[in-house]
């Protein structure tokens, strides 16, 4: 496990990763530096056998207020098109990884930082946590997910509006539109998440990991082959050790005490 990093700090406490953004000085701008930690810090915890579910968080401040624009400034479409930016590691570890993710947005989470929370399996959002793709006001647009996700997350409208105006979205806006699916006070932001993160990794593994596959299935199939991925995933689950010890428990009215965790 490498355990030195020079743009995010990582942590570990009983089965559950944090890996803290951490480039202060631009507000946890995503320069491929960080992304190529990241994507090494997500593989490394999502391969760990001790780990059972991880969490990303950035500043108070800043989750992130996206791309590294003083990165970006100086290059032309073929330096961005030759190396198929945004693909850096960070980016494709946060899609392959098996083990859920946690977003925990406190702050600025703009342009690629929304993207990058969005990539994660589920959003905690501080009170203070504001949402947006700002790219137009800066002559680009999203790149990495943002009109994608944001537009399964949100709806075509809202989705449309914050692409197209550059408008940032708070809290209690991105929790009634569905974007996020909690908000907490910026004090227990992470306490929630760890929280939350903990009650993950408690539960079977091999179950979790299914789950998480079926729930982003419903974002990348119609509704037939995801009903058909659930039901055969379902019927996996019968073939678990995990499976037998949590009903036993349940019947037995104790506490299940699952073997792959
Ligand atoms: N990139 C580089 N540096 C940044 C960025 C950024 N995205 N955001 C902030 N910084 C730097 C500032 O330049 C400043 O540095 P310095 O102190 O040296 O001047 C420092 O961070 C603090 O920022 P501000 O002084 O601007 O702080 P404010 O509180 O006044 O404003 C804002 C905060 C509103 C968040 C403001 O910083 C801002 O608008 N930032 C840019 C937001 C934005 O446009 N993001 C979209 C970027 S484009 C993008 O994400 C494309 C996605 C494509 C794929 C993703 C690939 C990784």
């Amino acid at each position: 496990m490498r355990m030195s990093y020079r743009c995010i700090l990582i942590e570990s406490r009983e089965r559950v990763a944090l890996i803290t953004l951490n480039r202060p000085e631009a507000l946890n701008a995503l320069s491929d530096e960080l992304m190529d930690e990241l994507g090494t810090a997500i593989a490394e915890f999502d391969g760990d056998d001790g780990i059972g579910c991880l969490v990303i968080t950035g500043s108070d401040k800043a989750f992130a207020a996206g791309a590294d624009i003083k990165e970006l400034q100086a290059q032309n479409f073929f330096d961005v098109f030759r190396r198929d930016f945004p693909s850096a590691a960070g980016w494709s570890a946060a899609r392959r990884a098996r083990k859920p993710i946690i977003a925990a947005v406190a702050g600025y989470a703009l342009g690629g930082g929304c993207e990058l929370a969005m990539a994660c399996d589920l959003i905690i959002a501080a009170d203070t946590a504001r949402f947006g793709q700002p790219e137009i006001t800066i002559g680009t647009m999203p790149g990495a997910g943002g009109t994608q996700r944001l537009a399964r997350a949100v709806g075509k409208s809202k989705a449309m509006e914050l692409c197209l105006t550059g408008r940032l979205m708070d809290a209690a806006e991105a929790e009634r539109a569905g974007l996020v699916s909690r908000v907490v006070p910026a004090a227990e932001l992470l306490a929630e998440a760890q929280q939350t993160a903990a009650t993950i990794a408690s539960h079977s593994l091999p179950i979790t990991m299914m789950i998480k596959e079926a729930v982003n299935e419903a974002f990348e199939t119609g509704l037939r082959e995801g009903l058909q991925l659930e039901r055969r995933l379902f019927q996996s689950t019968f073939a678990t050790e995990d499976h037998k010890e949590g009903m036993a428990a349940f019947v037995a009215k104790r506490a299940p005490k699952f073997k792959h965790r």
